[in-house]
């Protein structure tokens, strides 16, 4: 859809507030960046060393080489590995503070968090063989914790969660040599390949590229999920409200943005302060407000159904109702505008990971050992700034949709009666035509949200069961396609099993990290089929992506066996050879591919095609 910045009636309101008041945002930096430069849409620049920077001419006539010798397919795989390898090491780096944090608690070092589901540290104690009988679970958390650690940097050979994966799926990794070993280490070693004079093979890179991708997948961001589940609780479906129209004209507006729960959780109990809550009214206020945006908000909506005030293009928005008293972030997708936007109005913009510090904002460093006060410290800040909101410039639009989350694996299960058999049964006779995971984030190259919706409602509308994390998901609650009721929208099979099930017919399953869940559901339907993950009728896409993360997300799954649509154009068309192994080769080496696909309907045209071509491999 081009010509529009978005779909979302909430966010066009904002922008013309935007307009009208002179501010930017992502949109118009988009177009003033325009043309953006070809090499780098191509992938045909690098700057790997300092005899660069080199670019490659994609019209044959310049350089078709670097200083180096390096040609366009060389660097366009090396480019491509750095940026599965930055995907990974962000969601790895997330899983390892998760896990940290759970040491500590277990080592009684930090107070204020509590191990929430004892069942599933149980579970995953079993799973990497540590003996639960008879020991505390302190004990048990904090021997889980040291083997969890272990697995960034492990010597013993592979990934403990690799055992989840079907026995075809590890044969075809150990015969292509990509099972992941460390997290850390195939980081590191794609850094490593990738230096000047090291690896120069494409596909040898590319093939690396998948391991260390599935070191994110099946360790570092499986693990972030598993141990955000053992210290906060295991999500199970809750109710709650999406879009900037959950901001409140009368309360205290603070909106956490970022990843880890770790600080947006110790918010979700410091906002229930009575101290704090009596302060806020001293000020005038009714009261504490706290929403969620990006994937931080999909933590807490999942597990308390906080409400959600929108997704990745929607953060420079929300400072723009002029209603947020404090912009609280840590981690990963955080627009470094947001300091100097804040600035124009009272908001204040409080960062806290030593990791990620910005113009602008007001440093709080946050220590999980003294997670409340901390959190506390913030809200405090939020509160005390309430007086100096500009009433006359505060402009918070309506939409406020409904939705339904929380569908871990968990709670799926428990929808079904405890096993998978009912899902099984019902994509058998077809009422359930196949699953598609739609994920990630948006881009201002794509109609905010135009893909993910259309997507989702196309493939339902075929009995395509659509599982969802990330801004993807957010966009489907703003959409009203998370409730039951959009069973309606879904096709006769499909809307008869989630009426049955009380369930909508697009699932949020959570955050970025916890594509990890849909793999172990996919990996445990093939287990139960006793076939490969690429034999069953399942698809994944990223409609509207942007992050190096998605990149190391698409390539994890992928490599698990999954054809894969992307809904914007990845830097690799600058390489036939780098294009060709992606899109062709990678059916026969791990049975998963990707396509590219800028078109929604298109797009939901190619998984269904894939869907079918599996159901009749299968013989269903
Ligand atoms: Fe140029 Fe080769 Fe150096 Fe890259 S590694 S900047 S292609 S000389
Ligand atoms: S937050 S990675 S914009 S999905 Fe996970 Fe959204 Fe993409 Fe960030």
């Amino acid at each position: 859809m081009k010509g529009t910045s978005s779909i979302d009636p909430a966010s066009l309101q904002m922008l013309k507030v935007a307009r009208d008041g002179g501010l930017e945002t992502a949109w118009d930096r988009y177009l003033a960046q325009q043309p953006q430069c070809g090499f780098g849409e191509l992938g045909l620049c690098c700057r790997n060393c300092n005899m660069g920077p080199c670019r490659i001419d994609p019209f044959g006539d310049g350089p078709q080489k670097g200083v180096c010798g390096a040609t366009g397919d060389i660097i366009v795989a090396r480019n491509l590995l750095r940026m599965i390898a930055a995907g990974a090491a962000a969601h790895s780096d997330h899983g390892r503070d998760i896990i940290e944090t759970l040491r500590g608690v277990a080592a009684g070092e930090i107070k204020d968090y509590t191990i929430k589901d004892e069942n599933k540290l149980k579970a995953l104690a079993r799973e990497f063989g540590i003996s639960t009988e008879g020991e505390t679970v302190q004990t048990i958390a904090e021997k889980l914790a040291e083997a969890a650690l272990e697995e960034f940097g492990t010597r013993k050979g592979y990934l403990q969660a690799i055992d989840r994966v079907p026995p075809k799926r590890k044969e075809i990794w150990e015969k292509l040599g990509i099972m992941p070993r460390g997290i850390d280490r195939e980081v590191v070693e794609a850094m490593h390949r990738t230096h000047f004079g090291v690896d120069n093979d494409p596909a040898n890179l590319i093939l690396h590229g998948l391991r260390c991708s599935l070191s994110d997948g099946w360790g570092g961001s499986l693990l972030a999920t598993e141990f955000s589940d053992v210290l906060f609780g295991t999500p199970r479906p809750v109710r709650g409200r999406s879009n900037l129209g959950v901001l409140s004209k009368e309360a205290v507006n603070i909106l956490v943005h970022g990843h880890e729960p770790i600080l947006s959780e110790m918010l979700v109990e410091a906002a229930k302060d009575p101290g704090l809550i009596s302060a806020a009214r001293a000020k005038g206020a009714s009261g504490i407000n706290l929403v969620g945006m990006c994937c931080t908000g999909n933590e807490i909506l999942m597990r308390h159904g906080i409400p959600v005030a929108g997704n990745f293009l929607q953060q420079e928005l929300a400072v723009i109702t002029g209603a947020l008293e404090a912009v609280v972030v840590d981690v990963q997708c955080i627009m470094p505008a947001l300091g100097q936007l804040a600035a124009c109005y009272h908001t204040k913009f409080i960062s806290t990971s030593p990791k990620a510090k910005f113009p602008g904002a007001i440093h709080i460093p946050f220590d999980e050992h003294n997670a409340l006060e901390t959190a506390r410290e913030i809200i405090r800040q939020a509160i005390e700034n309430y007086p100096n909101r500009d009433k006359n410039r505060v402009f918070i639009p309506e939409e406020a949709t409904a939705y339904v989350a929380g569908f871990s694996v968990e709670a799926i299960l428990s929808a079904l009666g405890g096993t998978l058999i009912p899902l099984i049964e019902a994509v058998k006779n077809k009422k359930i035509r196949g699953i598609a995971a739609l994920v990630g984030c948006n881009n201002p190259k794509v109609t905010q949200d135009y893909n993910h919706v259309n997507m989702a409602k196309a493939l339902i509308a075929r009995d395509v069961l659509v599982v969802e994390t990330g801004c993807a998901a957010i966009a489907s609650a703003k959409a009203g396609l998370l409730l039951p009721e959009a069973a309606e929208l879904a096709g006769a099979g499909l809307a008869e099993v989630c009426r049955a099930l009380g369930v909508p017919p697009v699932l949020h399953m959570g955050s970025c990290v916890d594509i990890s869940r849909i793999l172990t559901v996919a990996a445990a339907l093939a287990r139960e089929l006793g076939v490969d993950i690429a034999d069953l009728p399942v698809a994944g896409s990223a409609p509207e992506w942007m992050s190096e993360k998605a990149v190391s997300i698409g390539a994890y799954v992928v490599a698990s066996g999954i054809f894969t649509v992307l809904g914007t154009v990845p830097p690799v068309l600058g390489s036939n050879v780098v294009a060709d192994l992606l899109t062709k080769q990678a059916k026969d080496l791990v049975g998963g591919y990707f396509a590219v696909e800028t078109d929604p309907f298109k797009a939901a045209e190619l998984i269904i095609a894939h869907i079918d071509e599996k159901r009749a491999a299968l013989g269903i």
